[in-house]
């Protein structure tokens, strides 16, 4: 059985993920290579209920509990979604994986000490087994970042947290790539969307 390969796009918010996996996708149809796109948290009909209500403004919630929907998010994600795919041979292209779970709740919601990290990892490796054979992380600043979305969105529960959270948040994703070089690679997301594109692909088409 050939296995697919496992894609994901990491970043703060705003920074073009979407706009990123677009121009992917469409160089992908292009060299015929079969794929599902997809996003988290959501991804499968029961993750996407949590997704509405974990980026509800009027969610109250305390850190773990955030935590563990995530987890339960990815979990039905990739056995409903990801595996299935992969295992028919499929590429597998993710909106934000496990490391948006150590920068956003480790880093930012301030799970950082060495302790609570460490019991991220463990739940990391306990119930998410699958890695992605590549992790881009666009790497804009994060004022950048929140210009771009801000001129499009309504600020969801996340993007109404205060500066000082993202930049929790990059330094958690600054730290992942420097941890794990293989994997992760650094996109420059500054410049125009088809440099920022032609970068990616650079990246990505090492795995063809
Ligand atoms: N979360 C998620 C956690 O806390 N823990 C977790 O484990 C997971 C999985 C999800 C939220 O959940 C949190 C993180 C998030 O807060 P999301 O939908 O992924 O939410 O949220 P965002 O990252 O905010 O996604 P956005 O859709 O807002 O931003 P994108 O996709 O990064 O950016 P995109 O492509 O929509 O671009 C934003 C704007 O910039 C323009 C686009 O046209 C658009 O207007 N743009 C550019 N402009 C100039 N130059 C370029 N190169 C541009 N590229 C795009």
């Amino acid at each position: 059985m050939s296995l697919g390969k496992f894609v994901s796009f990491e970043g703060t918010e705003g920074v073009g993920k979407t706009t990123a996996i677009n121009g992917l996708c469409e160089r992908l149809q292009a060299q015929g290579i079969e794929y599902v796109r997809t996003r988290e948290p959501g991804g499968s009909p029961f993750a996407e209920q949590l997704r509405e209500l974990l980026l509800d403004t009027r969610t109250q919630i305390n850190d773990d509990t955030e935590l563990l929907l995530m987890f339960a998010a990815r979990s039905d994600h990739l056995a409903q979604v990801i595996m299935p795919a992969l295992s028919a041979g499929k590429w597998v292209i993710c909106d934000r994986f496990i490391d948006s779970t150590v920068a956003y709740q480790g880093y930012g919601r301030g799970f950082g000490n060495a302790d609570m990290l460490h019991k991220i990892e463990a739940l990391i490796a306990g119930f998410v087994p699958c890695l992605p054979d590549i992790t881009l992380w666009l790497d804009l600043p994060v004022a950048e970042g929140m210009q771009r979305a801000g001129k499009r969105s309504v600020a969801d529960r996340f993007e109404q947290q205060q500066l000082d959270f993202f930049d929790r948040v990059y330094q958690g994703f600054e730290a992942q790539q420097q941890a794990q070089p293989q994997r992760i690679q650094r996109i420059d997301a500054q410049g125009e969307v088809e440099q920022v594109a032609d970068r990616i692909w650079q990246a990505v088409s090492q795995q063809l």
